[in-house]
């Protein structure tokens, strides 16, 4: 239970915002696992694959462009309830809508630029790290386990 995964994305206005510290350490701050990591020029088919499902969205087009426009940061962070959590950590997808506290809330303004994603479900996490990543993560024992589960 304590190794379930998603893939996190700090898309190209948070790696021009210099967030990347900041967004990763949340999530060490939390207690999670960072087991994969890189930094990414991503094409444009590979980021059309990544959003498939939003194919036919009439935002799908500009959505790519902004992706493509310049470096991510993607990463993968284990741990408890990884999934549902992350996304609780990232606010909801219009920043505006997104509490105080959350990453989007505390950082951005419109959902065209919101700044970093996270996966959306257990089998969605697994196919977008297996696209991000096909090389694999990296397993590795942390010496803070025993602090932060029982
Ligand atoms: P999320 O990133 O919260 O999972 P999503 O998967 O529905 O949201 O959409 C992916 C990204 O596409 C989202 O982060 C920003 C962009 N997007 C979504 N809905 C949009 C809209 N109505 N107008 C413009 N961009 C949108
Ligand atoms: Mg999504």
């Amino acid at each position: 239970p304590n190794a379930e995964r998603s893939f996190i994305m700090i898309k190209p206005d948070g790696v021009q915002r210099n967030l990347i510290g900041k967004i990763v350490g949340r999530f060490e701050d939390r207690g999670y696992k960072i087991v994969a990591m890189k930094m990414v020029h991503a094409t444009t088919e590979h980021l059309e694959k990544h959003y498939a499902d939003l194919k036919g969205k009439p935002f799908f087009p500009g959505l790519i462009k902004y992706m493509a426009s310049g470096p991510v940061c993607a990463f993968v962070i284990q741990g408890l309830d990884a999934v549902k959590t992350g996304r609780a950590m990232l606010g909801a997808t219009n920043p505006l809508a997104s509490a105080v506290g959350t990453i989007r809330g505390d950082y951005c303004l419109v959902t065209g630029r919101n700044i970093c994603h996270g996966s959306d479900a257990v089998e969605s996490a697994e196919h977008e790290i297996a696209l991000w990543f096909p090389e694999g993560v990296i397993e590795y024992e942390d010496t803070e386990h025993a602090w932060i589960y029982e």
